[in-house]
């Protein structure tokens, strides 16, 4: 019931329509009970030869017995000519009343919705990398899109069910009474009987569905991961291989969803199955006793009675459900941020005088120490490369600089405090990435280079591509800086998307850099241009470095050379060489020298 009330607080916002809804609703419950009234005008209309008499109410012998206060109604006389008006008035109240609240609860409910997937989603991007190592690209995408869209049906059609029927219930109680007198007795007593199942087969429902959106991420999961890879799986002849993945998986949720349906299915007719038994009995007794107008106003509202029962049996199918879909959605917004503003935290501003890591490691799991102890200094505009063997620890050093990951001991500082007494956002403003693989948004390659600073002029982004020298091969695109990227086949070599992305660092143009240079050698012609590019991306920078190339360690002032985590040599080419060690071995290996 938590996960319910916690739905039902997204309501708040909306008091007003609510209960202009519910008002409607009342509106429609009292049309609704006059519908009885309507059967018993009509048999009595038939049995007084075209008039309706009504003068005997309160002279019914059960009515005496109860020792009620006397319902002293004059006796009422009119023709049946009235009464057909009056069945389409009824009618045509109850409907309005109907629409009105429907409407008005459908948009609330959309409301919901969509503050749901706002909120979502703006929390999914808020939290750290170390909630996105886990690679889960296609749940999250499943939570956000097919898990709400469950939870709609709960808050929308269902609520209003679920505020209607109770109503309804409630106004033809008296009703059934009025109608059958004691007989009502023997009709109702089962009434807690139906809830019985009802309440039993919600909750299973709950757990399926749960399963069944579970099921559903996988689902999107497995499609994310082909399409993504989806020059792997072909070059390895693994279309099948992953169909047949597929379809185990597609073979689970239709499991589920089957017995979903035989929830849901089944529920309607046991209680109507119930409700009949019910009625019955009062037909049983009643149809002896009980005159026919009153007996048949009695039927009537025995059936319409039991109707909203049935109906609240499916609505708690659909609530239980959305509760199932809903509790994967509060579980993503119940996750925090790792790396988050300290309360007292302060701007980073002005130059940056130093980066100096004190004592730093790092471990992603517990235990598994990734970087150990890694103790240095960096001066303001130094040229620091850093090199070791594959999973040495790299680039999990930069990744520390803009707080992708917090160190798990020691600290890091910049200008001599620790970082994370900086607010997030303006130590990432002073820090700029160029990786091996650059991301490029399916928009034009102005605003690619502009992502960041998206207020850029078009002159200072044409400046910084020219600056990168990719201003040659933009200008030569289709529609140059406005071409689509991605869109009609327009896709960039390795080195163009590189020059891009310096192009980007350019026009941040921060104090610090992080680059981690390709491991790939680029043709020679675009990976002079890079270089290039590279070059005068790093001139009066602070500039972290994962060196691949000869000539980015020959001009870099200091090396830092990493061993399973340990910062284990450290000084300049030469020097280096000559201590021989890692970093010789390394070298000889890489340049073939
Ligand atoms: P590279 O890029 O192949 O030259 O290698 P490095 O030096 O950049 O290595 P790095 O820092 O990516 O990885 C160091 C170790 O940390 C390696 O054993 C893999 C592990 N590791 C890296 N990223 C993650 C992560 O996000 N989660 C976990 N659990 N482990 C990670
Ligand atoms: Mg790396």
């Amino acid at each position: 019931m938590g996960i319910y009330s916690r739905l039902l607080s997204y309501l708040k916002p909306h008091r007003g329509r609510l209960l202009f809804a519910v008002l409607c609703m009342l509106g429609y419950t009292v049309a609704h009970s006059l519908v009885s009234v309507t059967v018993f005008l009509v048999l009595n209309g038939i049995q007084n030869q075209d008039r309706v008499v009504i003068d005997d109410l309160p002279k019914v012998s059960w009515f005496e017995k109860l020792h009620l206060p006397a319902l002293d109604l004059p006796s009422i006389e009119f023709s049946t000519t009235f009464v057909p008006f009056m069945v389409v008035g009824v009618f045509l109240v109850r409907g309005l009343f109907e629409y009105a609240s429907r409407y008005q609860m459908s948009i609330v409910g959309l409301r919901v919705i969509r503050r749901i997937r706002d909120q979502l989603y703006a929390h999914l991007t808020r939290l750290s990398m170390n909630f996105y190592s886990k690679g889960r690209t296609g749940d999250l995408m499943s939570r956000t899109v097919q898990d709400v869209s469950v939870v709609q049906a709960g808050v929308t059609d269902a609520l209003v069910d679920l505020v209607k029927e109770p109503l309804v219930i409630l106004f033809q109680i008296p009703l059934v009474f009025f109608w059958g007198g004691p007989f009502a007795f023997i009709a109702l007593i089962v009434f807690p009987a139906v809830l019985l199942p009802i309440s039993f087969l919600g909750r299973r429902l709950r757990t399926i569905q749960r399963k069944i959106q579970e099921q559903i991420a996988d689902i999107s999961s497995q499609m994310q991961e082909t399409f993504s890879g989806i020059n792997v799986v072909k070059a390895f002849n693994m279309e099948q291989y992953e169909v047949r993945k597929f379809e185990a998986i597609n073979r689970k949720v239709f499991n589920f969803l089957k017995r979903a349906v035989v929830i849901t299915t089944g529920q309607r007719p046991l209680v109507e199955v119930m409700g009949a038994v019910a009625i019955a009995c009062a037909i049983w007794y009643g149809i002896r006793v009980l005159p026919l107008d009153r007996f048949a106003s009695f039927l009537t509202c025995l059936f319409l009675f039991y109707e909203p029962l049935k109906k609240l049996s499916k609505v708690n199918a659909t609530i239980q459900q959305s509760v199932g879909a809903s509790y994967r959605i509060f579980e993503l917004l119940n996750e925090t941020p790792q790396i988050q503003n300290r309360p007292d935290s302060i701007t980073l501003e002005g130059q940056i005088d130093s980066v100096e890591f004190s004592k730093v490691s790092l471990a992603y799991e517990r235990g598994g120490e990734v970087l150990r102890e890694i103790d240095f200094l960096v001066r303001a505009d130094e040229i620091v490369a850093i090199v070791g063997t594959s999973g040495a620890g790299k680039t999990s050093l930069v990744n520390l600089l803009p707080r992708f990951y917090d160190p798990t001991k020691g600290v890091l500082k910049i200008n001599g405090f620790d970082l994370r007494n900086y607010e997030v956002h303006s130590l990432r403003a002073k820090i700029g990435i160029v990786t091996q693989d650059t991301f490029l948004f399916n928009t034009t390659v102005y605003e690619n280079i502009a992502y960041g600073r998206l207020e850029a002029s078009v002159e200072e982004i044409k400046e910084a591509a020219k600056a990168a020298f990719a201003d040659e091969f933009i200008q030569a695109l289709p529609t140059g800086y406005g071409t689509v990227i991605g869109e009609r086949g327009v896709t960039l070599s390795g080195g163009q998307r590189q020059r891009l992305a310096i192009a980007r660092a350019l026009l941040k143009n921060p104090p610090i850099l992080i680059l981690d240079e390709a491991t790939s050698q680029l043709d020679t012609e675009s990976e002079r241009e890079v270089q290039r590019a590279l070059e005068r991306l790093m001139a009066n920078r602070t500039v972290f470095v994962i060196a691949h190339r000869l000539s980015t360690i020959q001009n870099a002032d200091r090396i830092l050379v990493l061993d399973q985590g340990r910062l284990v040599q450290s000084g300049t080419n030469e020097t280096l060489l000559k201590e021989g060690g890692v970093y010789k071995r390394l070298y000889d290996l890489q340049f073939n020298v």
